[in-house]
C-alpha cells in the first residue's frame, strides 16, 4: 500500500503531493512501481494534529481521486462523507483510525458499498496521543481492542472477510510500545484477519538510531521493520517508499515461502 498524503503537514510526505496533479502522478508510479493500492488522505493524524473540516478534506481529496478513477484506492478518511464520495469514485477500501469510533455514519457507508475497512489501533487522539501512552500489556491491549472493533463491524453489517486489521505503530504508543507489537505479531494474526503495518518512516525508526527528537525513520530502517513485520505474518504494508520496499519483501518472500 504506497501513501499519498494530499495534505500540507503530514510527518514524512507532507507537502510533497498537496498539489492534485503531482499527487495524482505518485500514486500512478506507486502502482508502476508494484503497489497493490494506494493509500490517498486529506488529514495529517500526526502527533500533535488538529484535524480538517469535511469540506476541506473533500477539496484536497475529490481532485485526484478523479484522476486516478478505475485504479485500486484506498480512502484513509474516518468521515463517512468523505469515505462515500471517494468510495462513489471507485475507491475500493477505507482506511479508519479510528476503527469505527469517530463517525456513527461510516460503517454503514462501508457496508453499503461493499467496501473493504481496515481497522486500526489508536489509544487517544492524535493531538494528545504521544503525551504519556500506558498499557497494561500493549499486546494483549491491541489484540483486545482489534477483535472488539471486528465483532462490532461485522454486527453493522460489513463482512468479515472484507475487514483487515492494524495495531497503529505511532498513535499513542511509546518506542518499546511499537516494537513489542512487532515482536509478537502472531498474537495479532490470531485473530484470523489479515494485518497491516504501517511503520513506514515512522519516529520510532529514527529514535532507536540514537536522536531522541526524531520525527522520522529513513527508508532503509522502515524496510528492515517491514520485512521482520512480514516474518512475523503482517500482509499489508502501508509505505512511503514503494520499489525499495516491493523489492525488499519479494526477497524475503522467496526466502520464507520458498
Ligand atoms: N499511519 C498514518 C496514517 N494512516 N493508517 C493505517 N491504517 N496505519 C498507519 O500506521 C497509518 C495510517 C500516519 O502516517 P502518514 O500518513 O505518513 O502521516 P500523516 O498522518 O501525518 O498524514
Amino acid at each position: 500500500m504506497g501513501v499519498v498524503n494530499v495534505t500540507p503537514d503530514s510527518f514524512s510526505d507532507g507537502g510533497i503531493n498537496f498539489d492534485p496533479d503531482r499527487a495524482a502522478e505518485t500514486a500512478r508510479r506507486f502502482l508502476d512501481e508494484g503497489a497493490a493500492i494506494v493509500d490517498v488522505g486529506g488529514e495529517s493524524t500526526r502527533p500533535g494534529s488538529e484535524g480538517v473540516s469535511v469540506s476541506e478534506e473533500l477539496r484536497r481529496v475529490i481532485p485526484v481521486l478523479e484522476a486516478l478513477r478505475g485504479l485500486p484506492i484506498s480512502i484513509d478518511t474516518a468521515k463517512g462523507e468523505v469515505a462515500a464520495r471517494a468510495l462513489e469514485l471507485g475507491a475500493e477500501l477505507v482506511n479508519d483510525v479510528t476503527a469505527l469510533r469517530c463517525d456513527p455514519e461510516l460503517a454503514g457507508v462501508v457496508a453499503e458499498h461493499g467496501a473493504y475497512l481496515c481497522l486500526m489501533h489508536m489509544q487517544g487522539e492524535p493531538r494528545t496521543m504521544q503525551d504519556d501512552p500506558q498499557y497494561e500489556d500493549v499486546v494483549a491491549d491491541v489484540a483486545r481492542f482489534l477483535d472488539e472493533r471486528l465483532t462490532f463491524a461485522v454486527s453493522q453489517g460489513i463482512p468479515e472477510e472484507a475487514i483487515c486489521l492494524d495495531p497503529g505503530i505511532g498513535f499513542g504508543k511509546t518506542v518499546e510500545h511499537n516494537f513489542e507489537l512487532l515482536r509478537r505479531l502472531d498474537e495479532l494474526t490470531a485473530l484470523g484477519r489479515p494485518i497491516l503495518v504501517g511503520i513506514s518512516r515512522k519516529s520510532s525508526l529514527g529514535k532507536i538510531m540514537g536522536d531522541p527528537d526524531a520525527t522520522t525513520g529513513t527508508t532503509a530502517a522502515s524496510i528492515g521493520a517491514a520485512v521482520l513485520a512480514y516474518e512475523r505474518g503482517a500482509s499489508i504494508f502501508r509505505v512511503h517508499d514503494v520499489r525499495a520496499h516491493v523489492e525488499a519483501l519479494t526477497a524475503a518472500r522467496a526466502a520464507v515461502a520458498g
